[in-house]
């Protein structure tokens, strides 16, 4: 059997609400990636929509748990980061993915900070500058529109966008990976949202769309890029893995939409957890 791939997961832990790691360790663990976590931060729930969450901020502890590990000569196959639970977080994280990418690690960010054209409220107003330089550090980076158009200072227009903006909002956004630029929530018509993707080396654009569920829910960021990690680092060529993810999501997302489960609770991604693997299988 091949050797067994391993992933790091950095992002905070939202005990409820499904996202961020309650969603990466399931979803990775499910093609069988193994899923090691750095948790940024521990919160009783994320922090859309609800009110009187508890926040334990874990700045201090990230460099000490990354250098436990070195002590253990473990290495990762890829690192995958997420929410950060501060400002300084930004410059630990860079120099532990800069030590992660030097022993071989595939460096995937997300840099969740914001949506529907604002910051999260938790971020100060100098976040997505630090966002931008950790995702000049990563292969691969998976931004939402607003959390693109924050980082490179673009107009954010919401809703009906043309081809001609979205390709001029990912030529852009091509200058800071390494090799892959993923544009998250891309709609040019009113049934259908998807992802573009744009290859670095290449210029090449293209696109992954699925029906669109008339319903916004918490955590489907985390569940899209979740996916597409575990695909990749499974084996499948980004493209594909960009497939897969859009599958799964909006297959989480129509299932949540027929139970009627509040927004905030996160989508029913788990019953899908099964066809993720085959799919990453295949
Ligand atoms: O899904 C992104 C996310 C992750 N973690 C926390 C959040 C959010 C978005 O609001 O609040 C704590």
């Amino acid at each position: 059997m091949a050797r067994q791939k391993r992933v790091c997961a950095i992002h905070d832990i939202s005990c409820f609400g499904r996202c961020s790691l309650t969603v990466a360790l399931p979803i990775i663990s499910a093609v069988g990636v193994e899923c090691t976590c750095l948790p940024t931060a521990v919160l009783s729930t994320h922090t859309g929509g609800f009110t009187g969450y508890t926040v334990r901020d874990l700045t201090d502890d990230l460099s000490p748990i990354a250098a436990h590990w070195n002590t253990l000569g473990l290495t990762f196959d890829a690192a995958y980061t997420g929410y950060l639970g501060s400002f300084e977080q930004i410059g630990i994280v860079s120099a532990i993915l800069q030590d992660m990418h030097t022993k071989g690690a595939l460096v995937i960010c997300d840099p969740v900070m914001a949506d529907n054209g604002k910051l999260y409220p938790a971020f100060p107003d100098n976040f997505p500058d630090g966002m931008r330089s950790l995702c000049e550090q990563a292969d691969v980076i998976l931004p939402n529109l607003t959390e693109a158009c924050l980082m490179l200072g673009i107009e954010y227009k919401p809703g009906g966008q043309t081809k001609e903006y979205v390709e001029r909002v990912l030529r852009e956004l091509a200058k800071l990976p390494r090799k892959t630029a993923v544009l998250t929530g891309v709609s040019f018509e009113d049934s259908k949202l998807g992802a573009a993707a744009i290859d670095v080396a290449t210029g090449e654009i293209n696109y992954t769309m699925t029906e669109r569920v008339p319903h916004m829910y918490h955590g489907t960021g985390d569940v899209f890029a979740s996916a597409f990690t575990a695909a990749h680092v499974a084996g499948k060529a980004s493209g594909d893995a960009l497939a897969i993810a859009a599958r799964f999501t909006a297959d989480a997302v129509a299932r949540t939409l027929a139970a009627g489960t509040d927004d905030r609770f996160g989508v029913n991604f788990e019953a899908g957890l099964l066809s993720l693997a085959q799919a990453a299988a295949e």
